[in-house]
């Protein structure tokens, strides 16, 4: 059986839109630009990937879509988040992001920090309402498990990790692969595991499920680095060669093209390995796994 990935990308990418437009705040007259720095960061761009993870995962276990939908905007909103401030002039400094000026440049950077604070929190609220599932065990379980892939053992620690870099670069493939594992590879995570704890399956299924983010959340972040090398800014929607421009030390600087190229491609197929016991079912997260690997953007 083969999907029509980018069919069914676009599909959940509208569904995820609606749910994002009805679950963040409205501008109100008179109020500060807040709701619209909000809403410019995180709604009308993006690949949405880590929702369709979500999706994907949970309809592996026949988990209802309106569910895993809210589970996707949670995690949209970290990730929408995480880039707010990852442009910011105290980290990344960047002017482009999604195609379009980075939310401190539309707005200002306190309110582009305020925003990102606001994406963050409404994560977990939208995760700890009984919409998102009938069972206060399962919300739990989600809240506990997307605060820790967002926290200083996850996604914030990634990209501690990351700043100290820029000071002294790294020099081994395996601190750079524990740097992304954290910086991207937790939310990719907690996004693939996301269906196992809505369907409330066992660890068998939900470790299969981590296997496979593991190593297709390593390929997309060589393929990043790809990118950052050979891309360009029309095609990818942000600065390209920031990496080489700051001395940082990438799987491409370190492997060298050819070599990262084919590790990404046996990451990609190990992935997909792991998604053996899903069978069929699993169509979409293997055609992920080749999406992001042969990605231009
Ligand atoms: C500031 C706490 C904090 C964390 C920032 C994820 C991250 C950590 C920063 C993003 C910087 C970056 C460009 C990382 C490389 C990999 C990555 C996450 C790319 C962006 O993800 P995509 O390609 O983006 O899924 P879209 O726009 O499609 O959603």
């Amino acid at each position: 059986m083969s999907i029509d990935l980018s069919k069914a990308m676009a599909e959940a990418g509208v569904q995820l839109e609606r749910v994002l437009d009805r679950l963040l705040p409205k501008p109100q007259a008179g109020e500060p630009p807040l709701a619209d720095a909000i809403r410019y960061a995180s709604l009308g761009g993006g690949k949405r990937l880590r929702p369709f993870l979500v999706v994907s995962s949970a309809r592996l276990f026949g988990v209802a879509e309106s569910c895993a939908l809210r589970v996707g905007a949670a995690v949209e909103m970290i990730h929408c988040y995480s880039l707010v401030h990852d442009d910011l002039p105290a980290m990344d400094n960047d002017d482009l992001r999604r195609g379009k000026p980075t939310t401190h440049k539309a707005y200002d950077e306190a309110t582009a920090i305020l925003a990102g604070d606001a994406l963050l929190t409404q994560a977990f609220e939208v995760l700890a309402d009984s919409e998102t599932h009938a069972d206060p065990k399962v919300r739990i379980a989600l809240v506990a498990a997307l605060a820790r892939a967002a926290g200083a053992a996850g996604m914030v620690g990634g990209q501690a990790l990351d700043m100290q870099a820029e000071q002294t670069p790294l020099t081994e493939i395996g601190a750079i692969t524990r740097l992304q594992r954290l910086k991207t590879g937790a939310l990719f995570e907690f996004s693939c595991e996301a269906g196992a704890i809505l369907g409330k399956v066992e660890d068998a299924r939900r470790g299969a499920l981590q296997a496979y983010a593991h190593d297709m959340g390593l390929a997309f972040q060589i393929a990043d680095d790809l990118l950052d090398v050979r891309g360009r800014a029309e095609e990818i929607g942000k600065t390209p060669g920031k990496d080489q421009a700051a001395g940082k030390a990438t799987f491409v600087s370190i492997l060298g093209l050819e070599r990262a190229e084919s590790q990404a491609r046996m990451l990609a197929d190990q992935a997909c390995r792991h998604l053996d016991p899903f069978g069929e079912r699993a169509e979409a997260l293997r055609a992920v796994a080749r999406f992001v690997v042969e990605r231009k953007a």
